[in-house]
């Protein structure tokens, strides 16, 4: 079948499909349709090349359309189309999550297949809590996040995440939930390269939430190493080391949700390597199957996974998982993934390139608007002044402008970011900072 075209594009009821994270009625008065994709671009709905400045959205770090990975879903879509994962199994999933224990450092080598990063960061919360109360500390219920930090949209999730808009409409969420300070200062770190100096501090904050309810009733802390969502927010240098410390000595879970800073992002497999920190369980999603399937994961210690596996054999260890858990087509595209991602060393070249993209976004100090260039990896932040009648609305409209202009941007709040596919070449990059450029200029 072919895909839709202009002509269907356009003769298609848009009503119906209640769009996620979107302004509906903004959107449907005038939409934004893709059609096709193939390595660094998309095309639109009337004809026209897009090259792809958000992997899609943080996730098709390979690239768009890779044919081995075509091939790997195809193949398994034709061999076996679905196998239960409760009391069963399938080759693909043992294999799938081998190969992604040996990418994850130290001993995280446990792996538990989810269908999303939301879903991933529920699994992980879970574990935390199942694992404390198995190590017998059953009153460590209290989960910590962080502001401004985003782990997905499940109560969960919500709850420890720390983007006010995404949680006033939705209730008190779990309760027993704390949040550390974010780390976003523009007075102290504006136009940072890479990891501001100034910050590290702020991860005593969590000793004060400590002192507060005692170590005695805190679970995990879950934090992202970069925050994606709320504008590439880099860690101050010495931060996540600090937060690793005072976990350590209180006997508290470190979750990384690596669902964007996962396969590549921050030029190294995860942001854990690239931080030097490990955590007790990593978060991940997206890039797994480089979007290609719908996938997430939760990377857990081995030692805590041991800790569960007690009790009659016959029990089960963890009462939890999803109809879609270890899915043959998402193990068959995350394999296909992360053979492309090794074949073609594509982490290896998010690092190389890093220092081009540093540069490339920092040359936008002085552009209108511009109050602060982030980066880490192949990630990148530009924060625009906000409009004081109008927040958010100077970020949309570079964004809306952007893609006129053949460039797919994200726009976060008052930040657009950036994060292509690690298969980007320089000129790919000369041209989005180019448009973006321009984009700024034009935008009141
Ligand atoms: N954790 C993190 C750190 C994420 O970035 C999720 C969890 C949830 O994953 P799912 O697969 O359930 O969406 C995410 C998702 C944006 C944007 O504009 C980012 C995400 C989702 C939607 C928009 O930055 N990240």
């Amino acid at each position: 079948m072919k895909s839709a075209t202009f002509e269907t594009a356009s003769a298609l009821d848009l009503q119906a499909w209640w769009m996620p994270f979107t302004a509906n009625r903004q959107f449907k008065a005038a939409p934004r349709l893709l059609v096709a994709a193939k390595d660094m671009h998309y095309t639109s709905h009337d004809g026209r090349r897009i090259l792809d400045g958000t992997a899609g959205l943080w996730c098709v770090n390979a690239g768009h359309g890779r044919e081995p990975i075509v091939r790997a879903i195809r193949e398994q879509a034709a061999t076996m189309d679905y196998a239960p994962p409760f009391q069963m199994g399938h080759p693909g999933a043992f294999e799938l999550a081998a190969r992604v224990a040996e990418l994850a450092p130290g001993d995280l080598n446990r792996v538990f297949f989810t269908n999303s990063g939301s879903e991933a960061v529920e699994t992980a919360l879970k574990i935390a809590l199942a694992w404390q109360r198995a190590r017998g500390e059953p009153a460590r219920t209290r989960l910590i996040g962080r502001e401004r930090g985003y782990h997905g949209v499940n109560f969960g999730g919500n709850s420890v995440g720390g983007i006010v808009a995404n949680r006033k409409a939705f209730g008190p969420g779990l309760v027993g939930v704390d949040h550390l300070p974010h780390t976003h200062n523009l007075e102290k770190n504006a136009f940072s390269r890479g990891q501001p100096e100034w910050g590290a501090h702020l991860a005593d904050e969590l000793e004060r939430l400590v002192a507060l309810h005692d170590a005695s009733t805190i679970a995990a802390v879950i934090i992202e190493p970069v925050a994606g969502s709320s504008g590439v927010i880099v860690p101050p240098r010495g931060y996540l080391e600090r937060v690793r410390e005072i976990c350590d000595r209180h006997g508290i879970v470190l979750i990384f949700d690596e669902v964007i800073t996962g396969f590549g992002r921050t030029g190294a497999a995860f942001g854990a390597v690239t931080f030097g920190v490990q955590p007790d369980i990593i978060t991940v999603a997206k890039g797994l199957t480089n979007g290609a399937v719908p996938m997430g994961a939760a990377i857990v210690r081995q030692s805590m996974h041991d800790a569960l596996m007690t009790g009659p054999e016959h029990a089960i260890e963890l009462a939890h998982g999803y109809t879609y858990s270890g899915h043959p087509l998402a193990c068959a595209a995350g394999l296909a993934a992360l053979r492309l991602y090794r074949e073609e060393g594509l982490f290896e070249r998010a690092h190389e390139l890093a220092p081009y993209w540093e540069e490339a976004v920092h040359a936008l100090k002085g552009a209108p608007h511009v109050i602060d260039l982030r980066n880490c990896g192949l990630m990148a932040g530009i924060e625009l002044e906000p409009r004081a009648d109008a927040p958010g609305r100077r970020a949309y409209e570079v964004f809306v402008r952007c893609f006129e202009k053949g460039v797919l941007v994200r726009a976060a709040g008052e930040t657009v970011a950036l994060s292509p596919p690690l298969i980007v070449e320089k000129a790919h990059i000369d041209e989005m900072f180019g448009v973006l450029g321009e984009a700024l200029r034009a935008t009141a």
